[in-house]
């Protein structure tokens, strides 16, 4: 059966999202980042990179959140748009945007927004200024599309609004407010339409099978963040 790594964050669960709409058995086996369990010998044989999500699949041992759904999709060939290769290009480009854009800005928010320690107050301040930045312009540009249609590619749902909605619900953690979807009103639609289909409730119940490690103790924060107890750059 098909082995799922995963921890409750947002890459992981928008792989948990696909495996739950494609009905696919699988083993859901939790991997507590908080206890360092990602650099066991035993998971860097699965993921070198030492991060969540990762599956094998029989012989194929895949890691990286968007490799998997793109995997998943293209094997079981569906939540992909039709249209031959014009399509599908466009499908890629927005894939890698969340990728290598909305993911990547929206988590070092997060981390400059809460978790980064501070030796003296507002001594990330530009740090913070930068992904917040970045963050919400890479949001603006999917809300601007999801403006003008139902989904990220046109009328059908697939992979890249999966991948949108993984991130998507951290979007109000990510700004510091309380103002949920008030900025990016599209998204808010998406997300609530998305939360709503049977997979998703799936996907929160299966949040509920294992309690992982809620302190940011010392320990997690060495198996999450080392570089807090490394000597600076020269
Ligand atoms: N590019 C990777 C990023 C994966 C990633 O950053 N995973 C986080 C959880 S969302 C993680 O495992 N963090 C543990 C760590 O950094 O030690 C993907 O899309 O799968």
């Amino acid at each position: 059966m098909l082995r799922f790594y995963y921890n409750l964050a947002p890459n992981p669960m928008k792989v948990a999202l696909l495996l739950e709409e494609l009905g696919l058995p699988y083993e859901a086996i939790p991997v507590d980042t908080r206890k360092g369990e990602q650099h066991d010998p035993a998971f860097l044989a699965v993921n070198p990179n030492a991060k969540l999500p990762a599956i094998v699949d029989g012989p194929a041992t895949i890691f990286d959140s968007n490799a998997i759904l793109l995997y998943l999709a293209e094997k079981t060939g569906r939540f992909l748009p039709d249209g031959g290769a014009s399509a599908r290009g466009q499908m890629l480009s927005w894939l890698m945007f969340v990728a290598s854009g909305v993911g990547p800005f929206s988590g070092q928010a997060i981390h400059f927004r809460h978790f980064a320690p501070q030796a003296a107050p507002g001594d990330h301040a530009y740090a913070l200024r930068r992904y917040d930045f970045e963050a919400r312009r890479h949001w603006r540009i999917i809300d601007d599309r999801l403006a003008r249609q139902r989904y990220l590619l046109g009328d059908g749902y697939g992979i890249v609004d999966m991948a949108v909605w993984g991130w998507g619900g951290r979007v109000p953690f990510i700004f510091g407010g309380d103002r949920g979807y008030s900025e990016f009103p599209h998204l808010g639609r998406l997300m609530a339409e998305i939360d709503a289909r049977p997979a998703a409730q799936r996907v929160a119940a299966l949040r509920e099978r294992h309690r992982f490690k809620a302190e940011l103790d010392e320990t997690a924060l060495r198996s999450l963040y080392p570089q807090i107890f490394a000597p600076p750059p020269a």
